[in-house]
């Protein structure tokens, strides 16, 4: 068959398709006329699949001319499937069956987790003192994790992080991959990849495997901050978290600074706020366990073997960095009195948010 012929089959395909369609006036009729025409085995499937059989610039031009009235046919099948629903509708409207002025059903709306929230909320409070915000990632080297960060293997400072390992074994028969616990890692690979002045903060997912109750999760968000600069001081550290807390919670709140243990800083302390429950009355609150404050994060002046072991000079840097637990900063700011809700999928919980 020559081409001409070829496209004036098509053509004469195209005027028969949509003479079919216009006298197809039941949904069912135009189902028909889909499977006649459109569907695997129909009219122009057979013609589209003919093409192989010619030679290039045949199969150029015919199948050009197809593809168009493959694309007609499928508008004309559209418009005409709008066409019965409409009609459809209005019958039943008509007939008084329907009242089309009544108000749609409610899509029910989406929102964000209490958790993305709190995280911005943090980032921006931190953003407004010149920090930038980067992320890591959650499956961790142990390098990372705990080496550089001056916990060598068998140092019982690894005791204070229940670690989930990766079940991977190196060539040296070490398992070097974890969950990581902290998002202190961040801290490393923000250093080893500039130079001071640092101001970065480093929020991400963390994980524990420890028993839980109403203040400890197995996976919970930390956001770690890092300030590294010529003449940082603690009293850079204590000025930045209060005026984070009055971001956060208002200048009445109650803030505590204890000293506390972490190797990767000297020396290092612990900030906690007067617990929202009991308001700071501690007692037999379930919250607090009685103490009457809430710990929200450790924080600490950057050790400077941690310093020295990313190559920077610790005679002339120092730098603070904290580690803050996003949930309990939720927890204290909205009210909450189990952070096990967080993750527990319950839309009587997350839509209060
Ligand atoms: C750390 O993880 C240190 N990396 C923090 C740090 C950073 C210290 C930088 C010094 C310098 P810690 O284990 O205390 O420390 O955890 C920090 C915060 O994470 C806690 O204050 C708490 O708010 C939160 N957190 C810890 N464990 C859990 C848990 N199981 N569930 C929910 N939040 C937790």
């Amino acid at each position: 068959m020559t081409t001409d012929n070829l496209l004036g089959n098509l053509k004469e395909l195209q005027a028969k398709a949509l003479d079919d369609l216009n006298g197809s006036s039941s949904s069912e009729a135009v189902e028909q006329w889909r499977v006649t025409y459109l569907g695997r085995r129909g009219e122009l499937t057979q013609v589209l699949r003919g093409l192989a059989n010619l030679a290039p610039e045949e199969r150029r031009i015919v199948g050009a001319a197809a593809n168009t009235v493959k694309s007609l046919l499928e508008e004309s099948l559209a418009a005409a499937e709008e066409a019965i629903k409409t009609a459809a509708l209005q019958a039943l409207a008509d007939q008084g069956r329907i009242d089309v002025t009544l108000p749609g059903r409610p899509i029910p709306l989406g929102r964000l987790h209490p958790t993305t929230q709190i995280l911005r909320e943090i980032c921006s409070a931190f953003v407004s003192m010149g920090f930038q915000v980067v992320e890591g990632p959650e499956v961790e080297w142990d390098h990372y994790n705990f080496e550089m960060l001056n916990i060598p293997k068998d140092h019982p400072a690894r005791d204070m992080w229940d670690t989930l390992w990766i079940d991977h074994v190196d060539e040296q028969g070490e398992r070097p991959m974890l969950l990581r616990t902290h998002t202190s890692p961040m801290q490393i690979r923000i250093m080893a990849h500039a130079r001071p002045p640092v101001r970065v903060l480093g929020p991400g997912k963390c994980h524990r495997s420890e028993a839980t109750d109403a203040t400890h999760e197995s996976q919970f968000y930390q956001v770690e901050g890092l300030a590294v600069d010529e003449g940082i001081t603690f009293a850079d550290l204590k000025g930045t978290l209060f005026e984070f807390a009055r971001l956060l919670f208002g200048a009445d709140r109650k803030v505590r600074f204890r000293v506390d243990y972490f190797p990767f800083v000297e020396p290092g302390a612990e900030m906690a706020i007067d617990c929202f429950a009991c308001k700071g009355e501690g007692g037999s609150c379930r919250v607090c366990k009685g103490t009457g404050w809430i710990e929200i994060m450790g924080a600490g002046m950057v050790n400077p073997k941690v310093l020295e072991g990313v190559g920077y000079d610790s005679s002339k840097y120092t730098g603070f960095a904290f580690g803050m637990g996003s949930e309990r900063i939720a927890m204290l700011k909205y009210g909450i009195e189990d952070v096990r809700l967080f993750y527990s999928n319950d839309l009587r919980f997350l839509a209060q948010f």
